[in-house]
């Protein structure tokens, strides 16, 4: 069970998030391979956005490596029973109601019969600043960056209704990361292990959003066009 490995493990976790619009047969062979060698933990596959078939890339990224992978689905469309489990996303962040009940309804079926894990993840969308495709997308509006409060607040309401993780998401692409400070005041609070992604660009933002009380760093940008920095990235994590 991933989720168990999530909440027992005492070393940060690392995943390599996969924007399957992103990769060719190479390269996502390439980061398979390299990411097995640097003991990445999981792979994260899904995007805001995405054109390519999911399963095309997931299978690449089967015959190359054997690190579980889970969806991360940026829409219904993006579901493949193929994966090893699935963050199902609740962005609580939002008041979009396709993205809080409306979009599972339409994959609930499916999913129930792939017996897939499921790792219910209360996802809050905090701005960077810059419009990011998950906000167009969504049609939401982020937490602005100045208002911990509130993101302290929607983490708690995700944990009271259930939801087994927080994704502290800045928006893939990002420029600034997550304020450690934010991290550091959702840690106070919630008991669920927390993921933080976007825009994480150096071996020290990781560091900082690791002992700020972040339990997974995600990292996809990045190593789209820099995949020689993954292994400093990983380091830093643990
Ligand atoms: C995006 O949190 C992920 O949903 C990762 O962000 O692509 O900026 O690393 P980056």
């Amino acid at each position: 069970m991933l989720y168990k490995k999530i909440v027992e493990s005492s070393k940060g976790l690392f995943a390599v998030l996969i924007d399957p619009d992103k990769y060719n047969e190479q390269s996502i062979s390439e980061i398979s391979k390299l990411a097995a060698k640097c003991d990445v933990d999981f792979f994260l596959l899904g995007g805001s956005f995405v054109k390519s078939n999911m399963d095309v890339t997931l299978a690449n990224i089967r015959k190359n490596s054997t690190i579980p992978v889970i969806l991360f689905p940026g829409s219904p469309l993006q579901f493949t029973s193929e994966a090893d489990a699935i963050l199902l996303l609740s962005l609580i962040s939002g008041r979009n109601a396709d993205f809080l009940i409306g979009n599972h309804v339409l994959i609930a079926n499916a999913l129930n019969e792939s017996k897939m894990e499921i790792i219910p993840t209360g996802y809050i969308l905090v701005s960077n600043g810059h419009p990011t495709s998950v906000q167009y997308m969504s049609n939401t509006m982020p937490i602005p960056p100045d208002k911990p409060e509130i993101t302290v607040s929607t983490a708690i309401a995700g944990e009271q209704l259930g939801l087994k993780a927080i994704y502290l998401e800045a928006g893939s692409g990002a420029s600034m990361p997550i304020p450690v400070t934010t991290i550091k005041q959702v840690h106070a609070k919630v008991n669920i292990p927390i993921i933080v992604g976007g825009g994480i660009k150096t071996p020290s933002q990781v560091k900082a959003a690791r002992n700020a009380g972040a339990k997974m760093i995600v990292v996809g940008n990045l190593l789209e066009n820099n995949p020689e920095l993954l292994s400093d990235l990983v380091k830093a994590c643990r």
